[in-house]
């Protein structure tokens, strides 16, 4: 009760800097669009091989959107699944099977379960069976309300790559469903045709890449990542067509990383790109908020649990709310902690990252100065340290005891 006591003024206090800011609802009523992009790192936008560009579609969006080109995942056991949780609850994805598989029946306080109580319809779409990560149970709880996935009877399934159904044909269903649908509303799509082994139907080979491209991890990958742009682009073509653009907070960011450690050779030698941890943990984050026409790049130290913050701040979702993240049009400080288990306890700030130990101890940890990108004095990373080990133990005690709500809902 005690412990309670103490986190729900943490959340409460916090929550008093969104409540207070210029921009807080300033979107009030828009819908909401967000894409988990499958495997969508960072180093493939903007990037230009032999005149072709990689993302063309992704590079315009941000010509007129709000980019955070520093943002890092969160995953834990859960993989994808833990993504959409991260992103959508603002928690550290403490949990033995990830969240969906071990917690599918906690109480939350998530992005779609907040919007319900405001009126919107908040359904969630991915073109893979509907029990893959637990996501059928999960969702009730999560509050997506339909859930559109490979089975569904307003899906059609004619059209497979990979895994399951094809980005191109889930983006274009969504938007003819888009047309019916109460608004507002929010969708939230998980793609899924950027999935190793990245291989594509040569009709879907666009890319005309260097003969030292052909057969390799790196080649398929790209090939990929420029098949996902293009059905993004058609996307958002169409939902400018129906006049939805306007009316709709469009979010977009990766879910993890595609190529592995076992790549990074192969990535060096082909691109030229240090496929470090810090690399391979860096995804996009795109916002585009309606009517916007300029591009804002933001270069802060940002995270998956970011995002339901920065998108209750646009809306105006009445709180208090738990959230360990923070709206990034707030953010001062840059800040991206990690929880599972090989990495826990390691963080990314604009200043410092502190990399930690094996052996769990603060001390046998490395804390590195990103300005000179030189090892600094290991008290330099203490009270950040600190900070996210708390965080992380209050993440882990809210799912564990099913508090999430309790907790921001007791007297
Ligand atoms: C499966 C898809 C992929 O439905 O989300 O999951 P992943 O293998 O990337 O965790």
């Amino acid at each position: 009760k005690e412990q309670l006591g103490k986190l729900k003024k943490k959340f409460e206090s916090k929550f008093e800097t969104p409540a207070e800011s210029a921009i807080f609802g300033k979107y009030k009523g828009k819908n909401i669009i967000v894409v988990q992009a499958e495997s969508l790192n960072a180093f493939p936008i903007g990037m230009n091989i032999n005149g072709q560009e990689i993302t063309p579609n992704i590079d315009s969006l941000i010509e007129s959107s709000s980019y955070y080109p520093n943002t890092y995942l969160q995953i834990g056991r859960g993989n994808t699944s833990d993504a959409e949780f991260v992103a959508n609850n603002s928690m550290y994805p403490i949990a033995a099977k990830g969240v969906y598989q071990t917690y599918p029946d906690n109480k939350y306080l998530s992005l779609p379960v907040a919007l319900n109580k405001m009126g919107y319809s908040t359904s969630a779409t991915h073109g893979n069976s509907a029990d893959f990560w637990n996501r059928q149970e999960a969702y009730r709880e999560q509050g997506y309300d339909p859930f559109y996935h490979i089975n569904h009877p307003e899906i059609d399934r004619s059209n497979i790559i990979g895994m399951g159904i094809s980005d191109e044909s889930i983006f274009n269903q969504m938007a003819d469903l888009y047309k019916e649908m109460e608004k507002p509303f929010y969708n939230f799509i998980v793609t899924l045709s950027v999935h190793r082994p990245f291989e594509l139907p040569i009709e879907q080979l666009y890319l005309d890449l260097p003969a030292e491209f052909k057969d390799t991890p790196t080649g398929n990958y790209l090939q990929s990542v420029h098949y996902f742009d293009r059905a993004l682009g058609s996307f958002i073509e169409e939902l400018k067509e129906e006049n939805l653009w306007d009316e709709t907070i469009f979010v977009m960011y990766g879910d993890h990383y595609g190529l592995v450690p076992k790549n990074e050779a192969e990535i060096k030698k082909l691109l030229g790109v240090t496929f470090d941890e810090k690399e391979r943990f860096r995804i996009p984050l795109i916002i585009h908020h309606p009517d916007q026409e300029k591009s804002q790049v933001n270069t802060i130290t940002a995270s998956q649990m970011d995002i339901y913050p920065t998108i209750s701040t646009l809306l105006g979702i009445d709180g208090p709310l738990v959230q360990f993240g923070e709206s990034l049009d707030l953010k001062k400080e840059g800040f991206a902690g990690f929880a599972y288990e090989t990495t826990r306890f390691t963080y990314f700030t604009d200043d410092y990252d502190y990399i930690a130990s094996h052996d769990g101890r603060f001390e046998s940890g490395t804390c590195m100065n990103n300005r000179t990108g030189k090892k600094a004095d290991i008290e330099a990373c203490r009270s950040v340290y600190n900070k996210l080990t708390n965080d992380i133990q209050d993440s882990k005690f809210l799912l564990e005891n099913n508090m999430v709500r309790k907790v921001i809902e007791m007297k």
